[in-house]
């Protein structure tokens, strides 16, 4: 039986992935800064913080995949993301590399390139473009990704996740949902695929709207929801929001602290 551990079990996206496992009557290692409520049968728990070396020494003891969702989600300043952030992924991989984790499943994030415009289709392959401070640490937990697979051979999957939610609430909901079941088949694919390298995939529906195309991944995942199925219900109701934020796959994130005095062109110099 391999062992999988999933860090941030207490957190809104580890919930689900607990009751996807549960459902699949299939054992999970968690771990969260907070205890995480209701422990099952084939749950091993532990509380403990990834900034704490000797800790996650233990926790991967015998590990053969992490799936990475710590952290915290939200732009803050940066001495409030130095720790969870990016500390706590150096931990993850240098503990990873010593005692031979296979593969990292990690939670990047959307806000890795949504400095990119609001409708421009990228794929798995542009530039980052972060958004925020916190969208440049997952740009810094994907460049260790990438560095931990080329020069050890640890397989990482980069989940650059959009707008995980039980259902879309917003215009750029149209675009950017992923759906809790879709999220499952995301992270079922991810944990399946034999043999996956250094890996970059979206997490979103198959929304009609999508800007992210996930054609160049290899991951085999295909979702089947679609926000679209929300759209005349969203749109009778939409409120005017601020135009940066609208002119921006990362929404309100991009728009905070944007201070640049003249407008990017359509063809924004941010793509080139
Ligand atoms: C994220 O990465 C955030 O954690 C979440 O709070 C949302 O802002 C989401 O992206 C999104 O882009 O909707």
């Amino acid at each position: 039986m391999k062992k999988i551990v999933l860090t941030g079990a207490a957190g809104r996206i580890g919930s689900v992935i607990r009751a996807h496992f549960d459902a699949l009557e299939r054992p999970l290692w968690l771990t969260d800064i907070r205890s995480c409520a209701a422990v099952g049968p084939r749950e091993t728990a532990r509380v403990g913080d990834l900034g704490d070396i000797a800790f996650v020494r233990q926790l991967l003891t015998g590990a053969d995949t992490v799936i990475h969702m710590a952290g915290i989600p939200d732009d803050r300043p940066l001495a409030d993301l130095i720790g969870p952030n990016f500390l706590a992924l150096n931990h993850l991989y240098a503990t990873a590399l010593e005692l031979g984790v296979r593969r990292v499943i990690f939670a990047s994030s959307n806000h890795a390139t949504g400095m990119y415009p609001s409708g421009q289709k990228i794929d798995t392959r542009v530039a980052v473009n972060p958004d925020s401070d916190y969208g440049a640490s997952k740009v810094w937990g994907e460049a260790l990704g990438r560095m931990y697979w080329e020069k050890h051979g640890i397989e990482t999957i980069c989940l650059r996740i959009g707008s995980f939610a039980e259902r879309p609430v917003s215009v750029r909901h149209l675009s950017t949902w992923h759906s809790y079941p879709d999220f499952c088949r995301l992270l079922d694919a991810s944990l399946a695929a034999p043999a996956t390298g250094f890996e970059i995939i979206y997490g979103v529906s198959a929304n009609t709207r999508a800007w992210w195309d996930n054609s160049t991944s290899s991951v085999p995942y295909r979702p089947l929801n679609n926000a679209e199925d929300y759209a005349q219900e969203i749109l009778g109701s939409a409120v005017p929001v601020d135009p940066v934020e609208a002119r921006f796959q990362g929404g309100d994130f991009a728009a905070r602290y944007f201070s640049r005095s003249h407008k990017p062109e359509a063809a924004d110099d941010a793509t080139r």
